[in-house]
This record gives C-alpha cells, structure tokens and sequence, in this order.
C-alpha cells in the first residue's frame, strides 16, 4: 500500500500528482505549515530524519527527495508508462530532468525567497540570482522548444518533476519572459491527473515568494 505525506503547496504535489496520473490505489495524509514560518509540522521528522515533504511509505520503505521517489514509482509501479525505453536516448534526458529539476534549477529560485525575506540587506545578491534564474530558465526554454513536453515529446515523469521549477519560477515573476515556457505549465495544469491532484491536495499558492 502506498501512503503519502503530503504538505500543503509544496513539491509533494508532484508525487500526488504522479499517483493520479497512473491511477494508484494511496492513502493521502495531509499535513499544514505553521502559520508564521510557513515550515512543516514536526510530525514529518518522526517519519523520516529530514522532517521534509514529500514521503512516500511504499510497503514500509519511506522514500524522500521528489526525482528518486518518482524514479522509484515509475519503476515498480509504471509497468513501462510515463518513462522512455532504458536503453534509449530519451531515456538519458529523463534522468537528466529528474535529477536537474533538484539538483541545479531549484537552487537560484530558492536563494531568490531567502534574499527577498533579507529586504535590502539581500540587495547585492540580487543581479546574480536573477541572471542564474534567467540561465536556467532559457536553457529549460530552449530545450523545449515547440514541443508539448521535455523528453521526446511524449509526457513522462520528468515533466511531472520540472513542474515545480516552473511553479516556483511562475511564482517569482521570471516566467514571464519565456512565452513557450508559460504555455508548458498551461499544459501541464490542464491533465485529468494534474486537476484530480489540486482537488485531492488542494492548490499551489507559493504567494509571490521570491518575487523581484
Ligand atoms: N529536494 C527535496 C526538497 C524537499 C523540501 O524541501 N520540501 C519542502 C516543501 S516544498 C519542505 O518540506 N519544506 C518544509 C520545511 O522545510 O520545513 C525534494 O525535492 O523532495
């Protein structure tokens, strides 16, 4: 049975997401922020040491950090759906975007929240945030295109992965410059799966954080 720890209007939507998309049987346990901190409830540490959403209990196992959880979904529940063939060359840039969305593009985007909660203190850092959220975000661009979705133009869990990217872009302001981009996430937000996911685990509102 799968089971997952859902925090509100964080990047567990994508897990959510990813379960409605293939239509798993899962238990939902949502979880809110503290009203001031906006942090996760402590409950989450008692589940996994790094009290962060999203979790996902998979007959027993817990498994954290959102790329390796959908990589593991698709694995052993996909049956072969919303991943390219291994052996080819698609396959090689779905694991690039499962590992990206995490591991480079969400780093500027991030320290962009953190800079605006410092006010003018923040300020000096603000023309290398910005040009870093620029790099990436055209080289997400610029990977796309005029296709419909990242890898082969077949939608598959590294779109579900690289949506919170552009959330959190979208969020801030800078997704405005990437028209192609904005049509994506459009695309994205329009899927069955993607809106039985928002009424299960209601909306992503990351309320104009990082903004600039
Ligand atoms: N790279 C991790 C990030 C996990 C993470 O930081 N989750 C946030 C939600 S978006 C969280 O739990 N924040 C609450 C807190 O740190 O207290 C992933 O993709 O799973």
């Amino acid at each position: 049975m799968l089971k997952l720890h859902h925090l509100v209007s964080s990047r567990s939507q994508r897990i959510l997401w990813l379960l409605e998309e293939l239509g798993l049987d899962y238990e939902l346990v949502i979880y809110p922020r503290d009203a001031k901190t906006s942090f996760a409830p402590p409950e989450l540490k008692a589940i996994h040491p790094l009290g962060k959403s999203p979790l996902l209990e998979d007959d027993g196992r817990v498994l954290a950090e959102s790329g390796a959880i959908i990589d593991t979904v698709l694995r052993r529940h996909g049956q072969g759906r919303l991943t390219p063939p291994p052996d080819s060359a698609e396959y090689d840039a779905y694991v690039h975007w499962l590992h990206y969305a995490e591991g480079s593009a969400m780093l500027p985007l991030v320290l962009g929240v953190y800079m605006g909660r410092l006010g003018e203190a923040g300020a000096p850092l603000e023309p290398r945030i910005s040009s870093e959220v620029r790099n990436h975000l055209g080289y997400i661009s610029g990977a796309l295109g005029q296709r419909d979705y990242l890898v082969g133009n077949n939608f598959s869990g590294a779109d579900i992965q690289m949506s919170f990217v552009l959330e959190a872009a979208r969020s801030s302001g800078a997704l405005e410059a990437f028209p192609n981009l904005i049509a994506y996430l459009e695309r994205l937000h329009a899927r069955p799966g993607y809106q039985r996911a928002i009424q299960r685990g209601g909306p992503i509102n990351l309320g104009g954080q990082g903004k600039r």
